[in-house]
Order: structure tokens, then C-alpha cells, then sequence
């Protein structure tokens, strides 16, 4: 969605479920408005957070009026079947979007499009490069043909639906998928409790939840190592996303089991209210 957008407004990682939200990225022209909406990669839920992350990508098969279905060269393509499914009863124009085609070669490729067309006889497959730009204005061409006329549905100026702390959390995260392993950043969410801004600056609190004691520490590292180097590198984004300097506070918390627990999860904008 960034390289189609133009914009970098979801956070991008090589971890999987780096996406826990659906979040619209907002392109505006003098003469169009095209509403993206990045969702969660589709898994099979295991606690209650992924059974929300489903939602937010099942929602987007009943408001879409076009369908991105992304994959890549490196997925197997009947990992999601039962989705892939729902995907093929859609009566709204799909495109699968083959990404990182700078990974593989011609033959492998025309093999891997031959296999999706299968699946998904009345799709329209494109092989693209997000990050080598290949074939992504074709895909914004074929998004603008396709569209059906409608009024906006949002006002010129915006380019998002979320508001600045999404950000702010969503920045964080990032780093911490990025600087810690194994379950610590499945186990992590961040919660912005003050965004105050000033002519000059803003003035962030932002309080880090983990699920257990032995977490925080983790976070924390040794003589807080670890969790200044986390801070350091999301006020230099949070900076340059804001474009203004950033005054950074930061806390750990326990807040035990919050992925499974539906009143935390609402609390952190996970489920309606
Ligand atoms: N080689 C290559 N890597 C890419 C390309 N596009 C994206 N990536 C990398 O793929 C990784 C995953 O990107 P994301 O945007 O987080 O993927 P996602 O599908 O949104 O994943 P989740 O949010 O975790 O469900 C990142 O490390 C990207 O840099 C591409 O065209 N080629
Ligand atoms: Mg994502």
C-alpha cells in the first residue's frame, strides 16, 4: 500500500503479522480519490488479538469495490484456502498481486501465475516488485480503470483514517518487531497516553505493554540498553514523521494476557467499541 500510496503509512517489517489493524491510505487527485486499505496478512486465528486481525481482513471482502489480493514468490499458494475460497465468490474485480518478483526467475514465475490462475480463474494476475517499483503504475492504472463513480468518501486533505497516536504506537512497534525476538513482539503493544503538541515540539508519553514480568525485562535490557535503543530510533522516525522534534517518554508495563483478554483488546482499538 506505502509504494502504491506514495506514502509511507503502514509499518513494513520482515516478520510476519508486522500488520494488526486496517488502516486506509487515502490517495487524492484533482479528479479521483482512491481509498487503499492495508490489512492484516490472513492466518489461522490462535489467541484472541488474531481472531480480531481476521476481522480486519474479512471486513475488507464485504466494503471493497476492488480486491489487491498480495502474495509473493515465496508463499505457497493454498496456504490461506479457505479465504482464497471467499476471495473467488467475490463478484468485485480482483487482482492478485504476485510481489517480489525480483526473487525468482521467468520460468518459476510464469508457473506460479499458471497456479493462481487456476485458483483464481476471473482474477486478473500481476506480477510486481514493490520495492523495485515494477509494474506499479500498472496496477494504480488498472485500480483507476476499474473503479466504479462515486462521491469521495473522505475530504481532500486527508490521506489517512487514523489519527496521529495510531502512529506514533504503530512507529514503535516497528522497532520493536525489529530489535527483539521471538514471541517479545507478538506479546508487545504500545499505548500513546500523551500526545501534546506545541508550536515547536511534541511531548509524547507512550507506555509499552507486555503479557508477563520476564517480558518487561527483556524490553528494558541490561541497564535499559535495549529499550533506549528502541526510543532513540522511534523519536528519529516519530521526528521525521511529524516533521518536528520530539520530546519522548517512555514506560513498561505488565498488563498480563492482554492478547486474549476482549476488554483489553477493545481498550487498544482492536475491537469495536
Ligand atoms: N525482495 C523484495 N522484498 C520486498 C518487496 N516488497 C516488500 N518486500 C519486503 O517484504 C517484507 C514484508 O513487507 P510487509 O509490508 O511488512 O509485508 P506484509 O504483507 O504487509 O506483512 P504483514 O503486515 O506482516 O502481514 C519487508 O521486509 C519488505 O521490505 C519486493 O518487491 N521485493
Ligand atoms: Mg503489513
Amino acid at each position: 500500500m506505502n509504494v502504491l500510496v506514495g506514502e509511507r503509512i503502514s509499518i513494513a517489517t520482515f516478520k510476519a503479522q508486522t500488520t494488526r489493524h486496517r488502516i486506509m491510505g487515502i490517495c487524492n487527485t484533482d479528479d479521483m480519490q482512491i481509498v487503499f486499505s492495508d490489512t492484516p496478512g490472513v492466518l489461522k486465528p490462535n489467541y484472541k488479538l488474531q481472531e480480531s486481525m481476521l476481522n480486519f481482513s474479512n471486513s475488507a471482502l464485504t466494503d471493497a469495490d476492488i480486491l489487491l489480493y498480495v502474495t509473493d514468490v515465496i508463499e505457497i499458494s493454498d496456504k490461506n484456502s479457505d479465504f482464497i475460497e471467499k476471495v473467488s465468490r467475490q463478484t468485485v474485480p480482483v487482482l492478485v498481486l504476485i510481489n517480489k518478483i525480483d526473487l525468482t526467475n521467468q520460468d518459476k514465475l510464469t508457473e506460479l501465475v499458471e497456479t493462481w490462475q487456476k485458483q483464481l480463474p476471473s482474477a486478473e494476475i500481476i506480477p510486481i516488485s514493490a520495492t523495485g517499483k515494477f509494474n506499479v503504475d500498472y496496477v494504480l492504472k488498472r485500480v483507476r480503470e476499474l473503479l466504479p463513480d462515486s462521491p469521495p468518501y473522505f475530504d481532500k486533505n486527508q490521506w489517512t483514517d487514523k489519527p496521529a497516536r495510531f502512529f506514533v504506537s504503530e512507529i514503535f512497534r516497528e522497532k520493536i518487531l525489529l530489535y527483539y525476538d521471538k514471541e517479545i513482539p507478538y506479546s508487545v503493544e504500545v499505548m500513546v497516553e500523551q500526545f501534546k503538541e506545541e508550536p515547536k515540539i511534541i511531548r509524547i508519553r507512550a507506555i509499552i505493554y507486555v503479557e508477563r514480568e520476564s517480558q518487561k525485562g527483556i524490553i528494558i535490557g541490561k541497564e535499559g540498553k535495549a529499550l533506549k535503543k528502541v526510543a532513540t530510533e522511534a523519536r528519529r522516525d516519530l521526528e521525521r514523521f511529524f516533521g518536528k522534534s520530539i520530546y519522548l517518554e517512555t514506560f513498561v508495563k505488565v498488563d498480563k494476557d492482554w492478547r486474549s483478554s476482549e476488554k483489553e483488546l477493545r481498550s487498544f482499538g482492536y475491537q469495536p467499541d
